[in-house]
């Protein structure tokens, strides 16, 4: 038997950890695994991945892109002769997923720094167009609406280490009078760290930083990055198992919780 896993660059630590996990659970069950990773132009390559896995007679696919709730229902409704398994949509959607919590973990970051006393916040989210980059941006900004505070500023970066670096470039250059910064991911906070360390700025005592995902990695940067972990090895094994089990019985869709990691960016 054979699942489909269509995805997002692999070249982002993220969806490259959900892949070999997919692989993993799927060998345990005794399925293979066949990937088409798509980068651009989305719709119209989320359709050719899905019929060039149809055409190597896969029935079940889990597929790892960014996608609004209409396209995502979309491609369910063009596609109903296989079974489909979201991982990023907004998990109210209708379409079947296995998604994290957009808001617990972001919560949680953002209560920790206020509980640390920090007040002036720089925010460095994930693309616009990735629904949960937004979710996760729209979550600490009502955190601290709700203590009345406005974000220093809001930069929008592509997830890579390299935009989280020339974003807190750009940060040290308009804005500067953050001690703290959010970032929508770890690969971001590492280049943030990176920037941050150029300039002689100390990591936590003059700026903490929080990063998104805890991917393998994480805890290896210098300082130790504090952070919401997304335990993707857990949404990999559930993804397969809810699509292996969705005929013999109905699986619904599932909310995975994410949690704050505390290390040693963050003072
Ligand atoms: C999401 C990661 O949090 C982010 O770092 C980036 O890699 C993104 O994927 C790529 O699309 S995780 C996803 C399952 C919401």
């Amino acid at each position: 038997f054979t699942l489909g896993l269509v995805t997002t660059s692999l070249a982002l630590h993220a969806p490259s950890q959900i892949a070999a996990s997919v692989k993993k659970y799927a060998h345990q069950a005794g399925y293979q695994v066949l990937i088409s990773m798509i980068d651009e132009d989305v719709n119209q390559s989320i359709q050719d991945s899905i019929n060039e896995l149809k055409s190597q007679r896969v029935e079940k696919v889990i597929i790892n892109i960014p996608l609004e709730s209409a396209e995502a229902e979309r491609i369910f409704e063009n596609n109903r002769d296989i079974l489909c398994l979201f991982l990023d949509v907004d998990p109210t959607s209708p379409v079947f997923n296995v998604c994290f919590n957009p808001a617990d973990g972001s919560r949680a970051s953002v209560e920790y720094l206020l509980g640390l006393g920090h007040r002036d916040f720089a925010l460095l989210a994930g693309p616009d167009d990735s629904v949960s980059s937004r979710l996760r941006l729209q979550s600490w900004q009502e955190t601290l609406a709700e203590k009345g505070i406005v974000p220093v500023t809001v930069i929008h970066g592509d997830w890579s280490a390299k935009s989280g670096y020339y974003s807190a470039l750009q940060m040290l250059r308009e804005t500067p009078q953050f001690t703290a910064i959010l970032v929508g991911n770890d690969q971001m906070a590492l280049g943030v760290i990176s920037a941050l360390h150029q300039h002689n700025v100390a990591i936590p005592q003059q700026v903490s930083i929080v990063g998104y995902d805890d991917t393998y990695d994480s805890a290896f940067f210098h300082p130790a990055l504090t952070t919401v972990s997304l335990d993707l090895d857990l949404q990999s094994k559930e993804a397969v198992e809810h699509l292996l089990a969705e005929e013999k019985e109905d699986m619904p869709s599932k909310v995975l919780p994410a949690r704050l990691v505390v290390r040693n960016s963050t003072s």
